[in-house]
């Protein structure tokens, strides 16, 4: 996934174009940027602005538009007018969604935008954003409406969505004492989001509020899961923050270990000796899920898949969550039954091989799909869930491989299970390298 992110440099890291590459690549999608203004600052004290000309701008936008699919765009400071325009020239062309964070003020005192560009901010980006996340000083500033009440909140919501804009997140809401609330509000609807206040004072929290809605968004989660995606990270990134400089805490996100335990996994699978003979006709994908999945977007697999490539295997595509239907909706199945489970890879079915993993003392179940259900059949993604359920159904121990053989059109198959990918790996391992 490539996201865009449209914003001023921070040379602290802490907010802007620089904290959107860490964000972004922390979910695994790769960042691009557009530079619109250069700030000095540091963690104690915000210094010069310069806004760059629209002819770079143009000149960044027109070059990465012309190379890179744009999977989603995250605009934030603007700065003046002209820049405006130049954004609005070039995004009219995309059919992506466009998140926009209309940062107004830093923490540390700078305005990001000048006064006389905010009618143009209005028109041209509020008006074509998928989705817009002023926190409550920037919801304020934009409608002119004190924020004193739920109904204040949702009037401002509703002023700005009269702007154009389909969604209105206004963020950091704090009438309670103890709570945070963010509102998601679109045509006449609005949906609360709590979390637990924490009392710090921070470089780059709403940076990475509106970077991680923009990767939910193009993950294609509605507004309010994006929303609830978005606080999670961001309430995260604070618990983490660290005083990296003599001023204030910088957020940080902490890798995803998924991530590294995957790649892991992966490059450790290719190195089996003879693993090609184990990769099905519909290839292999190997998937990680988060602790208690809820959907596909929970479990993150390879967006291609491993193939088969001369004697060996290769990783082909990227990991991402959501990047696996098959295997990961058999990790989103069975983990309702044994949560612990939470890594499986697909293999071509093999006698031998079913064979060894029984000799090895494996847990091995089945199931039989010229059983299966016509109804289920006929509904897409349906059989691999029924599969799994019916194999495990009498089950009380984890299964460590379920295999079926297969019906007319449909390949037959083996799912290894384990509770991480390391465990995957090793008991694959197990099943080749002596052959
Ligand atoms: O947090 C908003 C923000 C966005 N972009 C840049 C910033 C800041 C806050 O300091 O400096 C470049």
């Amino acid at each position: 996934m490539n996201l865009l992110s449209i914003g001023g440099s921070d040379p602290s890291s802490g907010a802007g174009i620089q904290s959107d590459i860490k964000s972004f690549s922390s979910f695994g999608a790769y960042g691009l940027t557009a530079v619109t203004a250069i700030t000095g600052q540091n963690t104690s004290r915000f210094g010069m602005i310069e806004p760059v000309s629209k002819k770079i701008l143009k000149n960044q936008l027109d070059l990465l538009l012309s190379d890179f699919v744009i999977d989603g765009v995250k605009i934030s400071m603007v700065y003046n007018s002209e820049i405006i325009k130049t954004i609005f020239n070039s995004i009219k062309k995309l059919s992506c969604p466009i998140i926009l964070d209309p940062v107004i003020r830093s923490t540390t005192g700078g305005m990001l935008i000048e006064k006389t560009a905010i009618s143009g901010f209005k028109k041209y980006l509020i008006s074509n954003a998928t989705v817009i996340t002023p926190n409550k000083f920037e919801a304020e500033f934009l409608t002119n409406i004190p924020i004193n009440t739920t109904e204040d909140i949702i009037r401002a919501g509703e002023k700005l969505l009269k702007l154009g804009t389909k969604n209105v997140v206004i963020t950091g809401i704090d009438f309670e004492k103890n709570n945070i609330i963010d509102f998601v509000i679109n045509e006449k609807k609005y949906n609360l989001i709590k979390n637990k206040k924490l009392s710090s004072v921070n470089h780059g929290s709403g940076c990475n509020y509106s970077a991680a809605i923009t990767f939910a968004m193009v993950q294609g989660k509605s507004v309010f899961e994006a929303a609830k995606f978005a606080q999670k990270f961001a309430f995260a990134t604070i618990k983490s923050a660290k005083q990296i400089g003599k001023g204030i805490e910088i957020t940080l996100s902490k890798p995803d270990k998924n991530y590294s335990e995957l790649s892991k996994a992966i490059t450790k699978f290719t190195e089996i000796d003879n693993i090609a003979s184990a990769i099905p006709e519909c290839q292999t994908n190997f998937v990680v899920s988060k602790k208690s999945p809820k959907s596909l977007l929970d479990i993150l697999g390879i967006s291609g898949r491993i193939v088969k490539s001369g004697e060996g295997v290769i990783k082909a595509g990227e990991l991402q969550y959501g990047g696996s239907k098959h295997v990961a909706t058999a990790i989103l199945t069975i983990s309702k039954k044994f949560p612990q489970i939470r890594s499986a890879v697909n293999i071509k079915f093999d006698k031998q091989t079913i064979s060894k993993l029984e000799k090895n003392g494996f847990n091995v179940k089945n199931y039989n799909r010229t059983k299966e259900p016509k109804a289920i059949k006929n509904k897409e993604g349906s059989s691999i869930e029924w599969g799994v359920n019916s194999a495990i159904k009498n089950s009380n121990q984890p299964p460590d491989a379920i295999f079926h053989k297969g019906d007319f059109g449909k390949e037959a198959m083996i799912i290894i299970f384990g509770d991480t990918p390391k465990a995957v790996v090793r008991k694959v391992s197990n099943l080749f390298s002596e052959r």
